[in-house]
Formats: structure tokens, sequence, C-alpha cells
């Protein structure tokens, strides 16, 4: 191993003769594409493999190698691990919070069984596995302001109960058969060149979209929901940093990271420091809406904070002068 040169990182990176051999499953979602740039960049462009299973964008599939791989087919899978000599697994397929609600028997699929079959052939190869969950793995009954890593956990979303459930069996197989688990919650990602799919906080995404090519913005939940947020690139490099971050520091395999927390109407304020024609308007989802007040306000990442290092970058502020910044440079 070698001491990193990239500054913004705390741990080590390897050498060419010891790098990981990485897969990234549901590659093609919001974050898969930045993730498999940040880790060709300090493992080599071969050594991360992307894949999903629908057809990729011509940038994405000459970026680097892409692979068909269909999470609930065991074989392929398997068979992906074998012939790539892979050692870490980078789980990202999964149905959001509200899609999840409208096809549960798919959330389920995915989501579940889907997870089985990761955690089998993780176990079986000895692989490092990451999973991420979320703020959404928390409920109407859990602690909401802040919310700690261990708490009560009763949510009532198909894609709560799920993430839970891989929270769970992940660190069951770490007791029971050693399985190099390791898990962050998310709270809802902001990112300017992915969209999100069927998510709760879409909308803060959504926001700076149409207030660059309408100047107006319909928000699908109440002014003042308050939940947890985090600009892309924190939230990429949390997860590098805790697959990196040697075994002695982790005191625990499943971690709550934050940044910020803001409500609609205070985004919308801060975008409006920078484009004040923006109008916006709000027509509440019930589904959404629901969900969102049974979930985190502020999320208490003080765990992450002090065993491996965790720490953000991107404050309110900053998140919308960079993500207006990146969508319409001329403006600023
Ligand atoms: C969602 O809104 O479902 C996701 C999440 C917070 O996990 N973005």
């Amino acid at each position: 191993r070698q001491v990193t040169s990239d500054a913004s990182f705390h741990s080590v990176s390897f050498s060419e003769a010891d790098h990981p051999r990485v897969l990234i499953t549901g590659g093609l979602g919001q974050l898969g594409v930045g993730l498999a740039k940040l880790l060709r960049k300090r493992f080599g462009k071969n050594n991360v493999i992307l894949s999903d299973i629908r057809k990729p964008p011509d940038n994405v599939f000459y970026s680097g190698p892409f692979i068909y791989s269909d999470i609930l087919d065991y074989k392929n899978l398997r068979e992906i691990v074998v012939n790539n000599r892979i050692t870490w697994l980078i789980h990202y397929s999964a149905l959001l919070s509200a899609v999840g609600e409208a096809n549960v028997p798919l959330a389920r699929a995915v989501n579940i069984t889907g997870l089985h079959n990761i955690l089998d052939i993780a176990a079986e190869h000895g692989l490092r596995l990451f999973v991420p969950s979320t703020i959404g793995a928390f409920g109407p009954t859990s602690p909401r302001n802040p919310t700690p890593d261990l708490c009560i956990q009763r949510p009532r979303t198909i894609y709560g109960v799920s993430k839970v459930h891989a929270e769970l069996m992940g660190e069951y197989y770490h007791y029971r058969y050693g399985l190099d688990f390791r898990c962050l919650r998310y709270p809802g990602i902001i990112s300017a060149d992915s969209q999100p799919g069927g998510g709760t906080t879409d909308y803060a995404v959504q926001i700076f979209h149409d207030a660059i090519k309408t100047g107006r913005f319909v928000c699908n939940l109440k002014p003042d929901t308050r939940l947890p947020m985090m600009y892309i690139d924190d939230c990429l490099r949390a997860t590098v940093e805790v697959l990196e971050a040697p075994t002695e520091s982790l005191t625990m395999r499943t971690y709550n990271i934050n940044a910020m927390s803001f409500s609609p109407e205070e985004l919308a304020q801060e975008v409006q420091k920078h484009l004040p024609e923006l109008e916006v308007a709000y027509n509440v989802d019930a589904v959404r809406q629901a969900i969102a007040d049974s979930w985190p306000m502020n999320f208490d990442d003080n765990n992450a904070r002090k065993d491996w290092g965790w720490k953000h970058e991107y404050d309110l502020p900053e998140l919308v002068t960079t993500m207006l910044g990146y969508l319409n440079p001329e403006r600023l």
C-alpha cells in the first residue's frame, strides 16, 4: 500500500500490484457512473466494472468496462465475479422509496431476493461488500431530530423494510461468516449530471433543472418538510473512504452519514438568491409526503466522524452555487 497523493482523501490508496477489482451493480442509477469514475482514477480504468440490465449511453460504454448483470440471476452474477476476479462488490441495484410503493412485488424481488444473491456470492468469494442504506430505514417511531445510528427502526415503506433487512443480513453475515460488509445510510443525494429515479427526496434535484429551464417549480412536498441531504461528491467520497477504512477503525458496520438538513422552502430561498425570478408552487403528493413525514429530520453521524474521519464539504449555499454553476455556467 502507498499513501495517497490526493489530499481530499483521508485514507490510503492501493498500488497497481494490490488494487482491488471492483464490480458495481445498478451502475446506471444516480450514483454508479460517478463512483466508477472516482474508483477508476484510483485503481485504473479496467479494474472497475459497471453493470446494469439496461443499455448504457455511448459515453458510459466507452469510458471503461461495462457488463450486463442481472442480480436476480445468481449464475450470471457468480460467473461475472469469477471470470473478472472481483474483490470488491458495490451493490447499487435497488428500487427507491416512492417507486417501491408503486410496485411492491418488484421492490421485494430486487431489494430483498437480489440482496440474498449478492450476500451469498460475496461471502462465498471473500469479497468486500458495500451496500448503501438510507434515511428511509427509519420510520415514524424512530427519534427524528436527531436520528442516531442505533435506535428503533420500523419503516413503513417496502424500500425501508428492505434496507433494514440489508443492514441486518449484512451484519449477520459479517459476525457469522466473517463477510467484510460495509454500509452507509445515505441522506437524499443531489447531483447535476445524473437523475435519481423514484425517490422522495428527488424534488431537491428537480428544482435546479426547472429553475433553469422554465423558471417555475412545483414541489410535491410541503414547504416545511425537513430532510437530511448531501451533494453527490460528498456521498461518493464517503463511500470510497469507508471502503478503504482500516478494519480496526470500524466499530460498527452500518453508519449514518450526513451533510445538511433543509426544507423545500429553505432550498427555494437559497436558489432565489441566484435566480430571483424563480416561482415556486406546492402540489403535495400524499404518498411522498407520508413517507417524508416518517423519516429523520436531522441525522446524527457522529460515529462516522469519530471512527473513520467523515467530514462533509458541501453545505446548503455551497450546494446551490455548485449545482447552478454546473447546470448553467453562464449565469454565475
Ligand atoms: C429516496 O428518496 O427514496 C432516496 C433515499 C433518501 O433513500 N433518495
